[in-house]
């Protein structure tokens, strides 16, 4: 079984204290964390939300692995960004009301960052009013990047952007948005500027983004 695929199995299986072991020794043996994180632990989590979908596990297990997937992205969060330029913007970035998943909104801040951000991460299950408040207190931000994993929280996308609109911000900022179950469709539907799959796109989406503000767009 090579490294990554370890990595894999440990992080399905919950393994949290070896799952940092893994990734690092998967680092010294030349894999990239592209592909440590891509098919070793995303690849591994899609298992888990299958088999939780199936009712061979449940909520705790779901919890083991995902706390054993963040003590990898520890160690891979060097690598991840080692990308990184000179700042470039600033970006507001949460996941919205109700919902509490945040790993993949957190690769998607670590990606952004390594884009050249500064990313200002307001965590899980932030209401509309804390983004507005942000945004208000950080007048220079251009992109506010909105993540749901829940078909039951994606109406909260649409209600912070209404939110932003209801302030009087909504001219002020690009809004971007993603996670499973959002689609570019649904982002066209409730008046977002952008959506991405994943995190690298997450990446090149907020630049693009920048550069449109920048040019007035
Ligand atoms: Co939850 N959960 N969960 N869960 N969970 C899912 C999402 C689910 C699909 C599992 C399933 O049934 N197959 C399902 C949702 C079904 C649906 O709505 N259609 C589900 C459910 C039902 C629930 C609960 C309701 C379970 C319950 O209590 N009965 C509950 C809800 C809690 C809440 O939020 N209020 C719940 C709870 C949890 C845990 C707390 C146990 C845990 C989260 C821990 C944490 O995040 N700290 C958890 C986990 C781990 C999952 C799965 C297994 C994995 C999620 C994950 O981290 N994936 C998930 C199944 C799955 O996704 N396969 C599942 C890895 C991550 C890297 O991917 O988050 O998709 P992802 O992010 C990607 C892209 O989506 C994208 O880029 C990321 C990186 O490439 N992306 C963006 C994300 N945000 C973006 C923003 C962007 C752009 C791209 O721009 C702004």
């Amino acid at each position: 079984m090579s490294k990554v695929q370890e990595v894999a199995t440990a992080v399905e299986n919950g393994k949290v204290k070896i799952v940092a072991g893994l990734v690092q020794e998967a680092l010294d043996e030349g894999a990239s964390a592209d592909e440590i994180l891509n098919v070793g632990m995303i690849g591994a989590m899609g298992i888990v939300g299958e088999k939780f979908k199936n009712n061979e596990i449940f909520v705790p297990e779901m919890l083991i692995a995902a706390r054993a997937m963040k003590k990898g992205i520890e160690v891979l969060t060097p690598a991840l960004k080692a990308a990184g330029a000179e700042p470039i913007g600033r970006l507001i970035l949460g996941t919205v009301a109700g919902d509490l998943h945040d790993i993949g909104k957190n690769l998607v801040g670590m990606m952004i960052e390594g884009a050249g951000f500064e990313v200002l991460d307001l965590g899980v299950d932030v209401p509309a009013e804390k983004f507005i408040e942000c945004m208000k207190e950080n007048p220079d931000v251009k992109i506010v990047a909105l993540s749901a994993l829940l078909t039951t929280t994606m109406p909260a996308i649409k209600d912070t952007i209404d939110a932003i609109v209801a302030a009087g911000l909504r001219d002020t900022v690009k809004i971007m948005i993603g996670g499973a179950p959002v689609t570019q469709a649904f982002a066209d539907e409730i008046g977002a500027d952008g959506y991405s799959e994943d995190a690298a796109s997450a990446a090149a989406l907020a630049k693009k983004l920048l550069e449109d503000v920048k040019a007035g767009r």
